[in-house]
């Protein structure tokens, strides 16, 4: 049952135009990124961070995937889960010293950063491990907190954050759900 639309496309863009900024100062520039999308929202969005800082310094960011499952038996029960499962892991790229961002469309627990965390330690030994989302709706359940937030989104533990990406959902929406 939706309830609000809390970011239409122009916001979601402009948002991810400042994370894109704020990604570039805190790094002194684009040479030594590397970009880690956390499927399945979190790859659009992080191929759009890396064209926009295509455009604003001339460099092309090499782009990563980690496919996290939560086997949460019952979304609406959050005491009722095990941990998230990595699926697959593609980092072709060296991250020796890079400073690796993961780019997720929500952040909620962090258990899913967490695991993100752990199978990028396994590929390599990152400068720092940095990250994006697009929402931070609260409800943390282990001590991590993200660099670049689209948005922070007070939320009740029965509501659901639905993210629309065109690339996924031929529509860019943020909006909040009662489940
Ligand atoms: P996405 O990351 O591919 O966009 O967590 C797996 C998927 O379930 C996510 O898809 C997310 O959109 C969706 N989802 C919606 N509400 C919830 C929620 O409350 N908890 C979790 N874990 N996932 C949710
Ligand atoms: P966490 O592991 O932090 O509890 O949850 C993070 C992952 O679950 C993210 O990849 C995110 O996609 C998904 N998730 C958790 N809550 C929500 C939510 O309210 N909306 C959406 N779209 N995804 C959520
Ligand atoms: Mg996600």
């Amino acid at each position: 049952k939706k309830k609000t639309e809390i970011l239409d496309a122009a916001a979601i863009n402009r948002a991810l135009t400042r994370m894109s900024h704020e990604i570039l100062e805190k790094n002194k520039g684009g040479e030594n990124l590397v970009l880690i999308g956390i499927k399945t929202r979190g790859v659009p969005l992080a191929k759009i961070i890396q064209e926009k800082i295509k455009q604003i310094e001339a460099i092309e960011v090499p782009l990563g995937e980690l496919d996290i499952t939560m086997y949460r038996d019952d979304l609406e029960k959050k005491s009722n889960y095990e941990d998230p499962q990595i699926n697959s892991v593609s980092i072709d790229m060296d991250i020796t010293n890079k400073q690796v961002i993961l780019i997720d469309d929500v952040l909620y627990t962090g258990r899913t950063v967490r695991a993100a965390m752990d199978a990028v330690m396994d590929v390599g030994r990152p400068a720092t491990i940095q990250l994006g989302a697009l929402v931070d709706r609260g409800h943390r359940e282990l001590p991590i907190r993200a660099d670049y937030v689209g948005k922070n989104i007070p939320t009740a533990e029965q509501e659901i954050v639905v993210v629309q990406l065109s690339e996924e959902d031929q529509i860019d929406l943020v909006s909040i759900y009662e489940k």
